[in-house]
């Protein structure tokens, strides 16, 4: 058979990379064949959910950034210095966290998904038309994110103007003014050339790009058991190639920006100049547990219990 897979970005970016290795595995372990399509051949993030979820794709990789709306646990993502800024820790918790592999895979299962993985696609950082060192340089900003109430909310209480596009909307609404920042991990900020429509990236440490692949439930149980493993372990494959490839990744991104654009300012904020938007971080939370649907404390609980099983495991 041909296995459809739709992802939310370019071919040679992350999910790019990472489909192109479940491609990889999957072919070389079995007869199946799996066609991939990078961003804008079939349409936006919510397009190419929808056809997951129809069956016309067997698989699509969507950030939880545009899975709010369907499954709003998935919003947790979203509350700001949860995920720590390690990255060993960080793959620790992404590795070997329960409520990924256990809590979350119900909540998938309601829309008709099998959730195979969900991977870190690298620090977040903000790019703005003004340089941003405090919440008060966001006020009257209209800042790009994706359609996602809970990342709303944090921008709101960042003291922006949080404005609400699918992707390919924001390369244009910042050429044209409509909006005035966005925010995004350095390799997509590099290979989408967001550094050409603003003028200062900003680093933070609120959060780090999280992304999930998987695959229509109904196509998913039909297949043999001897399917199903080619498929988890072309997605387990997938996931440790990933992680590595992604290594030194940021700071790469970052020269090749400062190489084509040589007066972008990158700032790290210190934790002085960080402490007001770590300030956010409670009320967000909160937010998070009026909209997160039916399991958000469960879930938040979880991921707290697995941060801090991270923390040790990576220190230790
Ligand atoms: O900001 C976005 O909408 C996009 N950012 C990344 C890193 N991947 C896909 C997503 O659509």
């Amino acid at each position: 058979d041909t296995w459809r897979y739709a992802f939310e970005e370019a071919m040679e970016e992350v999910q790019g990379k990472y489909a192109q290795k479940f491609k990889e595995e999957v072919e070389a372990n079995s007869d199946h064949e799996v066609q991939l399509f990078p961003f804008g051949t079939l349409g936006e993030s919510a397009d190419i959910m929808e056809q997951a979820q129809s069956g016309i794709l067997q698989f699509v990789d969507q950030s939880p950034g545009f899975t709010g709306a369907l499954i709003p646990e998935a919003q947790v993502f979203f509350v700001p210095y949860l995920l720590p800024a390690d990255g060993e820790e960080l793959n620790t918790f992404f590795r070997e966290s329960k409520a990924i592999k256990e809590l979350f895979p119900p909540l998938y299962v309601e829309q008709g998904l099998e959730l195979l993985t969900m991977f870190p696609e690298g620090e977040v950082m903000m790019t703005t038309q003004n340089a941003v060192t405090s919440p008060e340089d966001l006020n009257e900003v209209k800042f790009r994110v994706m359609t996602n109430p809970l990342l709303v909310e944090s921008y709101q209480a960042f003291g922006a103007t949080p404005t609400p596009l699918p992707w390919g909307e924001v390369y244009g609404a910042l050429q044209t003014g409509i909006i005035q920042g966005q925010e995004n991990p350095a390799f997509f900020i590099e290979s989408t050339k967001m550094y050409e429509v603003t003028d200062h990236i900003t680093r933070l440490g609120h959060n780090n790009f999280t992304t999930a692949v998987m695959a229509n439930k109904e196509f998913y149980d039909g297949l043999s058991d001897e399917d199903k493993e080619v498929v988890q372990n072309a997605s387990q494959a997938a996931f440790d190639y990933i992680l590595e490839y992604q290594q030194g990744l940021t700071e790469e991104s970052l020269a090749k920006i400062k190489e084509a654009k040589p007066d972008i300012t990158i700032t790290t904020l210190t934790e002085e100049q960080r402490q007001p938007f770590m300030d956010t971080a409670e009320s967000v939370e909160a937010e998070y547990l009026e909209i997160g649907g039916e399991q958000a404390q469960a879930i938040l609980d979880q991921m707290k219990a697995d941060l801090e099983m991270a923390a040790g495991s990576a220190g230790g």
